[in-house]
């Protein structure tokens, strides 16, 4: 799909398209106070005051009217610059632009846009004349904190794009729409994977049994691959002290990212926002010597998180989340080869799971700024080459973002686009100097002295939670047999001579622990089929006179009009093949 900022001329005719929204809706309501209105990758957005008056999609359709009406008039869009004392002037009676005014520190000058009877404040550019506007349509409307703070009033938030021409605009839609079917939300409740409730809370999703059970398959998954790859598994509070994110430095910097603390007799507690200082104190319980490194503690953790109410999104972003974590503890010397152990694993992990589209993104420091990076250039310098190199090694393609390291260290993100909003990240590998320090953790190393080891943090799946809701729009929600929670779907043709046989293979198939529905309703065959494939069942079974009489089975893939007839052992590893394959 295309990303409407990362077209230049698309970005400039969005941005004039959100202005000559904002002159319609004056025209429709006088009274309305305008906050800002960005370029964003699917179009554009407008922040608005109206007052009393709620906006549904019915008025969007009044105001795409009078915004033709505007466009059809053709007035010319004219830049002119004004003083600052002007603009406070010209603006006094609107607050959202004495504010905007007001953040402009580093600005004498101020440009504003003027189209007829309308003028706003904004930096440009835009296209010459509101004529140019012409195939655009009206997304949607929702609510938005002024500043993206919930303790400011709620503005209401209305959603556009617009195109050159009517062809683009048609296929963007028609994209959207297909964007929208894939969205986890809807499937993950159609397909009762989860669902959320006000009283848990927002960003609070609670897991269905379909969704506990792919979920349980994911932790196996991966379970079984760090289990080989040498990693300790561990289970720890998803609560610490205050005292605790003091001494990893979370407190002062992470600390409007964390839920308020809690007194509970003499001790303030937390909900962890992240694990890496319960397994610190994991390592500190031992005294380990070189021999013993790299030690790779892993675990399926949970974490709460404050994100903003505006930007929770089902199970992608949210407020509890359980990670695929881990925290290795290497020699300096071993960075290079442990990363690349990490890197291996997220591309088998991707593979399997023929995830095609991401990107790697390299974050490392800006040199010149002192102040956000603890000054080691060595060190710095060092790790950063070794990253580079390993990615080379693999040839793979990343991106580099000078000046977003973390703090402590580099770190490579993978990224990936879901159906509906900006790209997310999934995996994390992040080198970390400082952490270690910060506990007084050390290995003894071969000259018997005590030295700090290097961590890196983790996180392949990145959480359960959003990789669910990635998997779940990769496939529509078709999972693979291995993941999906009903494999295999049996349906007797008529139960009053079918249903016996076909009970003999549901016992069959349990017993190779396969997960199968007996449909044993009084419903016609092809009824029963329609709804396999609205359950997006990957196998569907059909037993009838024939199958009944030679003790076989006929079965129809998800999608597929092909009937295949096998016998039951046939049929068994063929399935188990497939399960074991991971297909
Ligand atoms: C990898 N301490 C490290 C850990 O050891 C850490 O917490 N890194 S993180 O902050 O980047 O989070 C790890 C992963 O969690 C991210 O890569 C992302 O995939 C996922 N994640 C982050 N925030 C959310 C959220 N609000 N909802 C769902 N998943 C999230
Ligand atoms: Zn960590």
């Amino acid at each position: 799909m295309i990303n409407i900022k990362e077209d230049e001329k698309l970005s400039v005719l969005n941005h004039s398209c959100a202005h000559l929204m904002a002159q319609a809706i004056k025209h429709l309501y006088p009274n309305t106070k305008f906050w800002v209105g960005p370029v964003i990758s699917e179009g554009f957005y407008y922040d608005i005051d109206l007052e009393n008056k709620k906006l549904n999609e019915d008025d969007l359709k009044i105001i795409e009217k009078e915004m033709k009406k505007i466009s059809k008039d053709g007035k010319k869009i004219i830049r002119h610059e004004i003083s600052k004392e002007e603009a406070l002037k010209k603006f006094q009676d609107d607050p959202y632009k004495i504010d905007l005014i007001n953040e402009m520190e580093n600005e004498t000058v101020i440009s504003c846009y003027t189209q007829g009877d309308f003028t706003d404040l904004c930096r440009g550019p835009h296209v010459e004349s509101v004529k140019e506007i012409k195939c655009f349509k009206l997304l949607k409307v929702s609510g938005a904190y002024y500043k993206g703070d919930s303790k400011n009033k709620m503005l209401q938030r209305i959603y556009g794009v617009a195109f050159y021409n009517e062809e683009d605009l048609t296929a963007y839609l028609t994209e959207l729409e297909e964007a929208k079917e894939r969205d986890h939300r809807k499937i993950g409740s159609a397909l009762n994977i989860f669902m959320s409730h006000d009283l848990v809370g927002k960003g609070m999703p609670l897991w269905l049994p379909n969704g506990a059970l792919i979920r349980k398959e994911l932790e196996n998954y991966i379970y079984e691959k760090e289990q080989k790859m040498g990693y300790f598994h561990v289970y720890t509070p998803c609560v610490g002290t205050v005292d605790l994110y003091k001494t990893s430095g979370h407190w002062d910097h992470y600390k409007e990212n964390m839920f308020p603390s809690m007194k509970v007799d003499e001790e303030e507690f937390v909900l962890r926002p992240m694990n890496c200082p319960h397994h610190m104190l994991i390592y500190s319980n031992e005294i380990h010597s070189y021999r013993d490194l790299p030690i790779r503690i892993g675990e399926f953790a949970t974490d709460f998180r404050y994100e903003a109410s505006g930007a929770v999104k089902g199970l992608e972003r949210v407020r509890c989340m359980c990670q695929n974590d881990a925290h290795l503890f290497v020699t300096p010397e071993q960075i290079g080869e442990e990363f690349k152990k990490v890197v291996s694993l997220i591309l088998e992990v991707y593979k399997d799971f023929g995830i095609k589209n991401y990107k790697f993104r390299l974050s490392l420091r800006d040199p010149k700024d002192k102040e956000k990076y603890f000054d080691d250039d060595t060190m710095w310098n060092e790790a950063e080459n070794k990253l580079r190199e390993v990615l080379n090694d693999f040839g793979c393609d990343y991106q580099e973002a000078i000046g977003e390291a973390a703090f402590y260290g580099p770190k490579l993100d993978v990224e990936v686009k879901p159906a509906v909003g900006p790209e997310i990240t999934l995996s994390t590998c992040q080198l970390d100097f400082l952490l270690p320090r910060r506990f007084n953790l050390f290995y003894i190393n071969s000259n018997g002295e005590k030295q700090t080891p290097v961590v890196i943090h983790r996180a392949i799946f990145g959480t359960f939670d959003r990789f669910t809701a990635f998997i779940i729009e990769e496939t529509k929600g078709a999972f693979p047999l291995w993941l999906a929670p009903v494999q295999i779907n049996i349906i007797p043709v008529n139960n009053e001579y079918h249903l016996e046989y076909a009970k003999t293979i549901q016992k069959l198939l349990e017993e190779n622990k396969i997960r199968v529905k007996l449909d044993d309703r009084n419903e016609k065959l092809s009824y029963k089929m329609r709804e396999s494939q609205t359950k997006k069942i990957p196998i569907s079974l059909i037993i009838g006179d024939q199958e009944k009489e030679n003790k076989t089975i006929s079965y129809r893939l998800f999608k597929s009009q092909e009937t295949t007839t096998l016998n039951l052992d046939e049929f068994l590893e063929f399935v188990n093949q497939k399960i074991k394959n991971k297909d």
